[in-house]
């Protein structure tokens, strides 16, 4: 295990050096999980996250200028606020998130939309297959497929351990994908692009990464 953590960071320096943001500690919440006693760290809520942007600043979105706008492949294409958002159907799951560089956080609990919720105004056409995540944060985007992204514990993230996302983690959404490492997740997403096939890569892949993200069964393992 140990050495294929380390395999997996030094894959992550060639092909991403000088891209990938690592900020510790500039939100107040991760803040407070890493100046606290070691004991109390444990139960404090957001701790063992690291802190991931592709930019030189984390992203804060205006929740009352935020837009979320479903195109490409469906019947109509929508535009939600955050209020429209927060008034579909709920869902809530507890799940470990990990990221291909080694580090996870378990049980985690989020709270959201689900993709059949969110999805269902717009309406899928019948050749839609995929569904493409634009981050506010250009150029970050993920795609996943239909079934992937409309299996169960698959959601559009709204809150995380019962707070709204932290500016850090992604405020106002970001992808929850938990059998999926934590790069197929776009944080601060504004756009979601339904395609008719699955041929453009994400961010990361551009970058060497798998498309397919499964958790030990990608990435060299
Ligand atoms: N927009 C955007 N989304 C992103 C990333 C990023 O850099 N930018 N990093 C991804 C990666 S590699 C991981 S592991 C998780 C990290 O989530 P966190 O920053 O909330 O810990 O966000 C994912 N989503
Ligand atoms: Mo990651």
């Amino acid at each position: 295990m140990h050495d294929r953590a380390i395999g997996r960071a030094a894959f992550l320096g060639l092909v991403g050096a000088g891209v990938a943001g690592l900020f510790y500690g500039r939100d107040g919440m991760d803040l407070v999980g890493r100046l606290v006693p070691d004991g109390v760290a444990s139960i404090v809520p957001t701790g063992g996250w690291r802190i991931y942007t592709i930019g030189s600043s984390i992203p804060r979105l205006d929740p009352a200028k935020y837009r979320l706008t479903i195109g490409g492949a469906v019947r109509h294409p929508v535009t939600y606020t955050l209020a429209d958002l927060r008034s579909l159907p709920r869902a809530e799951q507890v799940s470990d998130f990990h990221c291909v560089t080694g580090w996870s956080v378990e049980n985690v609990h989020w709270a959201g939309v689900r993709f059949r919720d969110l999805l269902g105004e717009a309406g899928l056409r019948h050749d839609a297959k995929t569904l493409r995540f634009v981050s506010a944060e250009a150029p970050y985007d993920d795609t996943l497929t239909l079934p992937q992204a409309l299996a169960g514990d698959v959601l559009l993230a709204l809150d995380m351990d019962g707070k709204p996302l932290s500016h850090a983690h992604g405020f106002p959404a970001r992808v929850v994908m938990p059998r999926m490492y934590g790069y197929k997740g776009a944080k601060w997403v504004s756009r979601i692009e339904v395609e008719t096939d699955y041929t453009r890569i994400g961010f990361w892949e551009q970058r060497g990464y798998d498309k397919d993200a499964w958790i030990g069964a990608s990435n060299g393992y």
